[in-house]
This record gives structure tokens, sequence and C-alpha cells, in this order.
């Protein structure tokens, strides 16, 4: 291929500036407010703006008539009534909310927008809405020198975007992953601006293949979408926190996971046996190292076809599922989308018998070659199809299983372009459109069809899934995995700010493949990345087929010490996961978040890509190569102790820290505390102790955290069935004071109490709990 060669970069390769290209949406005509939306039209278009919030407004172009305002497949809410003051002057229409002021200048149309503060958010200048005669449909903005830019869901590359062009396409890339691999299978096309310590959040809510240029255009960025609205929502901020925030007002929030899929998750392509299966997890038991899920990858299907198991590897799959639960283990099968072509095999019957399959507008079933052979694919636009694939869900929780893993629903079809023809023409409950157009949402709505389908089903506990390929707004039905990277160190090293950026991005729920999928994994390489893998949300260890097996023990007993400990480290910290999971499915903030948004004004943090926080207090500064024992690590404001070591560290500096193979740099914001429980066995997960871990402060440091805890499994929680107690933390010269200043739900756990550990505490601190002073046992009694 020439593209490989040089030839790439002969001369007159160069692009112009493309912005003059487009139609400007040149003057105001004529406006008007209809119910509580303005509505603008230009000399080369139409646009409407409308409310949410005060925080959140939307803003619609449409080259041709007026802008539809259509609901899409992401947003939830409607907008609402917001108190709007309008001042029209005659080169000026301004907006006012609370929040956020809109100032449009109408010759031509340029609308800037600001805070309540006047601080200038996003601007237009030379060029602002635009369309191109292709249909495509764009708008520019200035950038600042300031600008920093994080999200875009899954991408590749370091944690600040800036420089940076994005392509939303959700696509099934193997190989290469490299920091210009672009795009990967997940599209989410929201990003947040970080300018001198505030932020500001766009969403792009367009299905089409869209594009983000923060690279092209000199001091303007643009956002780009072949076809369709130019329809976008800015997000007032004013920080990183309240934009996540308000993003997942409008996408929705990860429902609350079961506690089990928050544990360990071991896979391999493939288990091959029930023999296998049985093997791997007995494995676990007898080392003692913790396992909550096993999963089985395409070779427990006959044929590859979904819904069936392979008779003879899988002969019994119930008693399997069965022993492995008592075992304390779960199965989470993968279930691709493709059905095979094969007259003979009930679900494809069903699915042309009842007219289910993509097909073209003329009527022909669209058919791609995927693992069964040639394949039909469920048209997951249509409810119908949504509803009988719910359904078909009832042979896998017949049988035991609650949680399913969702692949090549980008979906990937091995051929050139590796997807369905563009031209297929999907039924979108009753408002046809090309795939041209719904491909991103492909994967989004076989995971709303999933998810449905096995909460219908578990009888109220809570399902599991995982997926691949997915849109802004997958959160609300699925944990993603950042698919086919490899056994490299700077795999490992991408992924810290991939998942970082898919937390910005509504995505709490997330983790790339512990170990590195293809390729061959050693000793080393995995225990680093276990390291890692304990404190990123999803924590699964997977391996491809034809490299070498990469479970714990597969290295030597240096090794397998190694991993063991910190697979167990995942679960003594267990409570403060499920408490900070609760708060991903309250308020959207994610689990695993880069330094910035705790510390928005510390430029230090603004492209920190090898250390991450856990909530709002723990550092994490993992190794990340081989041979290194030795790192700097950069402490932000604050004091920071060292959790192995009880060293003391002041903030605002760059420490090398020393860790062997067996060590993990993880710090702890003095004056604040961490719930830790401790490891009983595979069979019993429960937590028999949970401890407040308290690193004390002495100069007035308050901190308040919220604990929560339920039966993590059932949807008892939504009845009121939770703990959740607001504690504040408050460490003087003479006395570390802990207080519950809030407690709700009445859920109480059987470990009946929460003994309070004070670490670092000085001569002359006293302990006080609620006002009383402790001697001796410390703890916080949960009885009513
Ligand atoms: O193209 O099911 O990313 O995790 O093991 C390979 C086999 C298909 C790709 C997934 C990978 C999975 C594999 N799948």
């Amino acid at each position: 291929m020439l593209e490989d060669t040089s030839f790439a970069i002969h001369p007159g390769t160069e692009k112009q500036n493309e912005a003059a290209a487009y139609h400007d949406i040149g003057s105001v005509i004529d406006q008007e407010k209809v119910d509580d939306t303005y509505h603008f039209t230009c000399e080369n278009g139409r646009i409407a703006i409308c409310f949410y919030t005060d925080s959140i407004v939307r803003i619609v172009m449409n080259p041709k008539e007026a802008p539809k305002m259509k609901g899409s497949r992401s947003v939830i809410p409607e907008p609402k009534h917001v108190e709007v003051r309008e001042e029209i002057t005659s080169d000026l229409h301004l907006l006012h909310t609370a929040k956020l002021r809109l100032s449009i200048s109408k010759s031509p149309f340029r609308m800037n927008i600001f805070d309540q503060e006047g601080k200038e958010l996003v601007a237009e200048g030379e060029h602002g809405m635009a369309w191109r005669e292709s249909g495509e449909i764009a708008v520019f903005k200035e950038m600042d020198v300031a600008d920093h830019f994080y999200g875009f869901g899954e991408k590749a590359g370091f944690l600040d975007k800036r420089g940076e062009v994005y392509e939303m396409w959700n696509t099934d890339v193997y190989a290469p992953h490299n920091p210009e691999t672009d795009p990967l299978y997940e599209s989410i096309p929201f990003f947040m601006t970080l300018r001198k310590g505030k932020a500001h959040g766009i969403f792009f809510d367009n299905s089409y293949r869209s594009w983000f240029d923060m690279r092209s255009f000199g001091d303007r960025y643009a956002y780009r979408a072949e076809g369709g609205e130019l329809d976008y929502y800015v997000m007032a901020g004013p920080g990183p926190k309240e934009v996540v925030y308000q993003y997942t007002y409008l996408t929705g929030r990860m429902p609350l996971p079961p506690k089990w899929a928050i544990g360990y998750h071991q896979s391999r392509y493939s288990y091959q046996t029930e023999q296998e299966v049985r093997t791997i997890v007995q494995n676990f038991i007898d080392r003692d190292i913790p396992l909550d899920v096993v999963h089985l990858d395409i070779h427990y299907m006959n044929g590859y076809r979904v819904f069936t198991f392979d008779e003879e590897n899988f002969p019994n799959p119930e008693q399997l599922i069965k022993d492995l639960r008592e075992m304390g283990v779960r199965v989470v099968p993968i279930v691709d989308p493709g059905v095979k072509k094969d007259p003979e095999y009930p679900v494809y019957q069903e699915g042309v018998n009842k007219d289910l399959f993509c097909k073209y507008l003329e009527g022909d079933i669209y058919f791609g070659d995927v693992w069964p052979g040639t394949s039909a694919f469920p048209d997951f636009t249509d409810e119908e199809s949504r509803t009988w694939w719910a359904e078909k869900h009832r042979f896998y929780t017949d049988i035991g299983i609650e949680g399913i893993w969702n692949d090549m629903n980008e979906p990937a079809v091995f051929n050139e372009t590796k997807t369905m023809d563009v031209q297929v023409m999907h039924r979108n409950d009753g408002s046809p459109a090309t795939h041209r157009e719904l491909h991103n949402l492909y994967g989004l709505l076989m995971g709303k069809a999933t998810y449905e389908g096995l909460k219908d089903q578990l009888n109220g506990r809570r399902p599991f899934l995982l997926t691949r390929a997915g849109f802004a707004g997958i959160q609300r039905y699925a944990a993603v995995w950042t698919g086919d990277n490899r056994s490299f160190w700077e795999h490992l090293q991408m992924s810290l700010p991939m998942v970082m950026n898919l937390g910005l991005s509504g995505v709490a729920f997330t983790g790339p493949d512990v170990g590195g999928f293809a390729h061959h994994t050693n000793g080393e390489l995995l225990a680093r990345w276990t390291q890692v893998g304990a404190f990123t949300p999803f924590f699964r260890n997977h391996s491809a087929i034809g490299f070498l097996y990469q479970e714990p023990w597969r290295f030597g007993e240096r090794y397998e010490a190694v991993i063991k400990e910190y697979i167990r480290m995942r679960y003594r910290w267990m409570p403060q996961f499920y408490s900070l999971f609760a708060k991903a499915s309250k308020q959207g903030l994610p689990v695993m978040r880069p330094l910035f948004m705790e510390f928005p004004d510390d430029e230090k943090t603004y492209n920190l890509n090898d250390q991450f926080m856990i909530g709002d207090n723990v550092i994490i500064a993992p190794i990340l190569a081989p041979a290194v024992v030795d790192r700097a690590v950069y402490l932000p404001e604050g004091e920071w102790i060292e959790a192995a070591s009880g060293k003391v560290y002041q903030g605002k500096q760059t420490y090398l820290i020393h860790a062997e193979l067996e060590d993990l740099p993880l710090f702890i914001k003095k004056g604040t505390a961490v719930m830790q429980t401790e490891w009983t066995s595979n069979q019993d997960k429960s937590w028999k102790r949970v401890s407040m871990d308290i690193y004390a402060g002495e100069d007035e440091e308050r901190y308040r955290f919220t604990y929560y805890d339920d039966d993590g499994e059932t949807f008892a929680y939504q009845h009121g069935s939770y703990l959740e107690l607001e504690v504040e933390i408050v460490s003087t010269k003479t006395a570390v004071n802990v207080e519950i200043v809030n407690r709700n739900g009445d859920y109480v756990p059987a470990y009946g109490q929460i003994d309070v550990q004070v670490i670092g505490r000085k001569d002359g601190q006293d302990v006080i709990i609620n006002g009383d002073k402790m001697n001796g046992s410390n703890y916080l009694s949960l009885a009513e």
C-alpha cells in the first residue's frame, strides 16, 4: 500500500484551512420565541435554542428548515422551563439564566456564552455555525491559549486532547492500538474544556460519523458531522465535577452494579471446555486468590451460534454454573450480535420469520461475515427486535446467569469497511434511517435490549453487562472494557488516560484487559498491571488465543504472590469502592479520576497521565515500565501519607518514590478516611468487619464523605433498604473528631458496627466519636 510508504508524505498533500469551504450561517433575518424555545432565522439556516436547566443550554441548527428538536437515544430529560431574561438591542440578542449568559450578535449570527460571573466559556469569531452541500454540518469556536480538552470517550493518547483530532465512528480495531489509532470501539461525542481552573462541557448529540478538531485551525477548534442537524448542548460547569454531573444529568448514570461485578474477573479467549473452566476456578479456590467472575468467550457456543452451548465441550452448563456459584464464582458468557445464517437454527428462523433483522430499503436482509460465518444482525433500533433479543436471554438467566458480555457490537463485520453496509435502512422505532446515520448507536441499543431483558428476568437481582461498543449514555446499561490491547508496557501506560477520559465522559465503570489481550505477557508486566487493575473500576484479566495463558499463577511463585496480594487488596478496599460506585450512580462522578478533577487550579495536573485518583482523597502512582523501582510522584496541595510506610509528604512537590515489585505507591490525603474490610474466602465474600481508617490531620482539616452499603445484589435499595452515612472528620491539635452528620436508609448490615482506626495519631490527640471521647476500642455502632 502506497500509504504505508513515504509516498504518503509527498509534497502537495498539505491541507488548506477548511473553514472557508463551508456556508456560513449568515445574518439573522427573523426571530421569534415559541413556548420556551428561541428561534432565529438566518440567511443560510435556522437555529433554535432552549434550556434544560439554568446551566445547560441546547443549540440546534438546520441548514434548510426549522430544527426538528428531536429527542435522541442519548438524552433522557426534556427541556425545562427555566427563568430566562431576554434583552434585544439592534445588534445583540441576549439570553440570561441564573448560570449562563448567551450573547448573540446578529450580523452575522455568532454566539458567545458566558458564566454568571461574566467569564467567557464558548465564543465564535470569524467562523461560527456552518454547513456544506454534502449535508455536513460544522461549528467553529475560538480556542484560548489556556484551554485543555478532556473526555471524547474511548481515545488513545494522553489525557489532554489539545492538539488532537478525533473521529467518532465505532470501529473494531484489533491492532495496532497506537497513540494515533482512531477511532476505536466506543464513540462519545462529549468533551470538557478546562480553562484556568474553570470547566465547561459540550455534548454534540449527533450519531453520524463526526470529528472533533483541536489541531487544524490555529486558535480555533471545530466539530462537525457528516449529516443530521448541528445539535449540541453547552454545560456551564463551573468545575470539572459539575460538568460531569450536568452531562450525566442529560445522558444518564450507571445503575448501581452488584458487588460481585466490582470484584475480580478472569477471562480467556477462550476457556474451551467445562473441565477447563472448573480447573481454572479450582486453582483460584486452592490458592485462595479472590475471584468473582469467570468469562466464557466464543468457544462455549455451538458453532458460534448465540443462545446455544456446545454439547460436547459444555454438556451441562446449568450444573457448571450451579457448582461454581457454590464456590462463590459467577459465569458471564459472551453474546455477539451476529446470528448465523442457518435455516435449521431456531434463532435465525425466528429472526427471519418475525422480520427482526437489519434490512435494506428494498427488503433484503443484510448479511455480513463474523465468527459464525454469514450472519444476520438484529435491528436493535427497533423495539420489536429489542424485546425479542431481550427475551432470548432467558436461555441464560434460566440457568442462573446474571451477567452478559457484549462484543463485536460496533457492529464489527469482517470486510473492508469493518462494519455493516451504511446503506442498510434501520427501522428505528418508526423513523427509518440508514446505518450511516445510526451506526454509532448500534452497541448502545444492543446494550439497552440486553440490560433491560436481564433486569426483567432476574427477579429483582441486579444484572451486569459488559460492552465493547457504545455511544453517549452507554453507562445506563453497561460497563465498558477498552477492547483488544496488547501485552505491552505502553498499553498499560495508555490505559490510564483512556480510562480517566472515559470516566469524564460519563462512563464510570471501565477498565482495560489486565495483562494485555494480544501478545505474550510476562510476570512482571502482569504483576504491575494487576496493581493498577486493583484500582481501575472494572478489573478483568483477559488474554487472546495463541498467546500465553496469564492467570495469576502462570509465571512462578514470586509473581503469583504479588498478583494475589493486589487482587486481595481490591477486596479489602471494597467498601471504599462500593461507596464510590454508589456516588457514580447518583451523581455521575467517576470512580477513577484524573488529579485535575480535584485540583483544577493546579496546572501540573492538567496532563498528568501516570497517576490517578480513586475518589477525592487517594492518589495512585503505579510503576508502568519494566525494571523500574523508583518513580517521580507529583503530590498536589495538602499533606499526603504514603499508605505502605506511613511517611508524610508535603504537597505541591514532586518526590522520587521507591517501589519494589511488591509495592504500589499509594497516598492518602491527611485528615481524610478510607473504608476497608478483610478478605475471608471465595465462598463467603460478605464483609465480616468494616473499618474506617482515618489518616489523622491536626490543622483543622475538615473532610466529609459518604459511606454506602446495601445487600449488594438486589434492587431493595431502591425501596429504602440501604445504609448511607454522611461522615465528617475534623482534625485538630487535640482531637480527631468523627461525626455522623446524616444517616439515611433502613439497612443494618450484619457487621453491625464500623471499627474506627486512627492512623498517625499524635500524642495528646483524642479520638472523639459523635461527641464521646473514646478509649481502647473505637467503633461506631450501626444498631438503630
Ligand atoms: O475479533 O470473542 O475484543 O475480548 O476475546 C475477536 C473473541 C473477537 C474481540 C474481543 C475480545 C474477545 C474476542 N473478540
